[in-house]
Formats: C-alpha cells, structure tokens, sequence
C-alpha cells in the first residue's frame, strides 16, 4: 500500500548527516568486508593481490587505500562477460550493461539487495532534490540496459511517486503526457529537457503544463544549460551523477543548496587522482574520479576509474548532510579533444557559448585533418530572431574571440539555421571527430 512506504522509504537516514569520523569508521569497516570478499570471491582481484603481496587484512585505515591497484575499463572488458561477478547467477536477479560507444556493452550484475540498496540510494537523491510522495513524475530516460531508467524508477517508487514510465523518445507524446498527466516532476537527459523545453517555449504550451522539478544526469551539462531549462520548462533543475559499474544513477546529487553533488558516501568511497600519474589529489584539486564499492554484492569494484573529471569539495554543506559533494562532472578524460596541441573539452565550448546573448544551446563540434593540421569547426545555431536579422557574421566573430580567449584555440565558427542541429533524446552526440574515422577506415 502506498501509505505503507511513506514511512518505510528512508534509506538509513541516520547515514546522510553521520559525523565524519564516524562516517569514516563505517567505510574503514565496509571496506575490510569488500575487500575480504573480492579476495575470495573474485579471481582477478585474488590474483592481482597476490601479485602486489597484498592481503584483505593488510588495510588497516582509509589511507591504505593507496596501496590497492585501480580497475580499468580494461579490466572489465578483459573479463568478459561475468568474469567480475562475485555472485553466482543463481543470487543474480538484474543485469544491466554499460553503454559502450565502441565494441561490446559490460554488463553489471545487481542481486536483490543490491537492487534494494539501488533504490534506497536514488531516493535519497530525489529526496534531497526535493521531490515528495506527492509528485507525478515522467520518467523520458531509455528504459532496458542502461540504467538511467529503471533505476531512476524504483528510487522514485520507493519515495511512493506516481510514476508515468513513458521512456525516451516520442516527443510529442511525451508533451501530452506532460500536460494531460499533470507531470510534477521530468526525469531525463539534460540535453533531452533542453529539448523538450524547446518545444515546450516554441508550442506555447508552458501555462498548460504543472512541471515543478527536474532530475537531469547521464550526460555533462553547464550552468547555461540549466537556467535555460528551467526558464523554458519553469522548473527547478538538479544534477545528479553515476554510471553503470559503479551501480548506475545513485552515486551523486544536488540537494536543495545545489552547489556540488553529495556523494552516497556510506556505499562508495570517492577519490581524485592525477588521470596520468595516478597519484591521488588533495580535495579541491580538479582530476579523475575513482570510486570503490562497499555494499555491491554482485558486482564490487575497487578503485575504479570513472575517466569523469570532477573536483571534491568536504566542506560541510549548509543543508547539514555531511558527505563529500563532487562538482559538476565536467567531462570524461576520454571525451577530451587534442587540436593541435591544444587540449579541449566539449563543455569548455558550452560553457563560452550559453554566456553569448542570442546565441542557442544547441552546438556540434566536428574535427577533421587536412594534412597535418587539425581544425575545428563549431556549429551552433542562433535564437530565431537574431538569425533572421542575419547578425550571423557578427556574432559568428564574437563567438570565435570568445573561444580563442577561453581555449587558445582558434575555431572556425559556422551559424546554422535554427532546428539544423540534431536534438537529442538520451545522450547528446556532440562530437564528430572525423579524424578517427579517416584513422579507422584504414
Ligand atoms: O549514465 C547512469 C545515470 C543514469 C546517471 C541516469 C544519472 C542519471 P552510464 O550509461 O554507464 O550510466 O554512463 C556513465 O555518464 O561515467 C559520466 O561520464 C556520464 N554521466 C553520468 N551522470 C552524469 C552527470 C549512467 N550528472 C557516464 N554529469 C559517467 C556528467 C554524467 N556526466
């Protein structure tokens, strides 16, 4: 019954404002059992900590940490398929799959309590976000092997939501429901909500809708971004972070004070690290983000790599929970552009383009080789007016100081008509690095 959850919903509550040292105390002991249990069970981990003449019990604080190795990426797929399980299938209830750009998905196992613990972590995340049993929520994300679906769901049932399970896609229905439903509450890509409000400003249909919040994550978004959904959609909008190896979305989110994501850091422990030299960073140095399980049964990881770019911030948050909040996730190491020497990531472009007045946040980036030189080429569309007055040359200049001034970069910068740019239903595609195909077709 409905009435039911409302109290039962509050995933260890006690956890989410713990005094650090206490908190600590917790991981330390969560740790030592994953770690016993990865040695047991999991022959990659038993094998590579016989190799570095480490046992379970050698780690005796935090700091011991550094002594484990990382897992990779590499890692995983070299194990493929279930080689990383620590369960057998007979416990395994879910398996999910990253989404892999390139070659075959890693699926990720999850038994029942890790699926129990999932839920209770994303509703504390939609919690702090300020939804309530109240809310209708409209959940636009892919519903199957990613995880952004059914793992926004179950969080948002545990808190007792009304939910609309419409999954991605379908634009104008997803108006409808959005409207018809009385959808409180849009659960999605950040890019798919831009999208949405684009269609929401352009079909005059904002007095029409009951939206309030929204939860957008899965992708790298920037302020511009944000202030532009809410405006278009008139919600509130929160960030929240994760990715499949780890457990999927439940890792991170904004609370109310929306300065950084807090970390459900009494189930993953987060480090920064160098992405080169692997060394670990103080809080507030900008690096790679590294987490390690500690409640995952079927699927723990220790020291994994995230390739996401993020800075930790332990100051404690006026909202008086008392966990390590991440900023924005930036980028991924991976996603970074080398153009002639000069290192660029796609949100850097967003962040200079959403700051220029007239100009839209719809953009693709597109790099190719002739000879030995890189360009790149910045596509972006302008607001319907401006395009019509043709201030095209105008701003197409401004847009190219600015992003010189920003990258070093000199960029050549092209304006499209409004709506050439293809919009996004899940994650935004915002590089076309013709480079690598030329490198690949070979
Ligand atoms: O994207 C899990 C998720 C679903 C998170 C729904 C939030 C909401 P994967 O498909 O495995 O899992 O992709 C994970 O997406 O390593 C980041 O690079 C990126 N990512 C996820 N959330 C954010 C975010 C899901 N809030 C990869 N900001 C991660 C920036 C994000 N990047």
């Amino acid at each position: 019954m409905k009435r039911d959850r409302i109290t039962s919903w509050i995933f260890d509550p006690q956890h989410e404002r713990m005094p650090r040292e206490a908190l600590r105390q917790l991981q330390l002991v969560r740790l030592q059992e994953t770690l016993a249990r990865v040695t047991e069970r999991v022959p990659f981990y038993e094998r590579l900590f016989k190799e570095r003449g480490i046992e379970a019990g050698d780690i005796r604080s935090l700091d011991d940490l550094r002594r484990l190795p990382f897992t990779t990426k590499q890692d995983l797929r070299d194990n493929y398929p279930f080689g990383f399980f620590a369960e057998p299938l007979s416990e395994v209830v879910r398996i999910h799959a990253s989404s892999g750009t390139t070659g075959k998905p890693t699926p990720i196992g999850y038994t029942s309590k890790d699926i129990q613990t999932w839920a209770g972590l994303v509703a504390r995340i939609i919690a702090a976000a300020g939804v309530t049993q109240e809310d209708v929520a409209q959940v636009s994300f892919g519903y199957g092997l990613f995880t952004g679906g059914l793992g926004l769901h179950y969080g948002l049932e545990k808190i007792g939501c009304a939910i609309v399970p419409v999954a991605s896609g379908n634009t104008p229905r997803q108006l409808l429901v959005m409207q018809d439903f009385a959808t409180t509450v849009l659960v999605c890509t950040p890019s798919y909500a831009l999208y949405l409000g684009e269609m929401v400003r352009e079909q005059g249909l904002k007095g029409k809708i009951k939206l309030r919040r929204g939860l957008f994550g899965a992708e790298p978004w920037s302020e511009g971004v944000r202030q532009r959904i809410e405006e278009d959609l008139g919600i509130l909008a929160y960030d929240n972070y994760g990715l499949s190896e780890i457990i999927g979305p439940g890792v991170s989110g904004e609370c109310q004070e929306r300065q950084g994501l807090h970390i459900n850091e009494d189930h993953f422990l987060p480090e920064v690290i160098d992405p080169d030299s692997g060394e670990v960073l103080e809080d507030g140095e900008r690096g790679e983000l590294v987490f390690t399980t500690l409640t995952k049964e079927a699927f723990p990881l220790i020291r994994y790599r995230t390739r996401d770019i993020a800075v930790l911030d332990p100051e404690p948050c006026p909202c008086g929970r008392t966990s390590v909040r991440h900023s924005r996730v930036t980028g991924r190491t991976d996603d970074m552009l080398i153009i002639r020497g000069v290192n660029v990531y796609p949100s850097q472009i967003e962040h200079v383009l959403t700051k220029i007045q007239g100009v839209e946040p719809h953009y693709q980036l597109i790099v190719t080789r002739e000879g030995a030189l890189d360009n790149l080429e910045v596509q972006v569309e302008l607001n319907s007016s401006l395009y019509e007055q043709g201030a095209t040359s105008r701003l197409a200049q401004r847009i190219g100081e600015e992003l010189r001034a920003v990258l070093g970069l000199r960029a050549q910068v092209s304006i499209v008509a409004p709506g050439t740019i293809a919009r996004s239903e899940g994650k935004a595609r915002r590089v076309i690095d013709k480079r690598q195909l030329v490198a690949e077709s070979r």
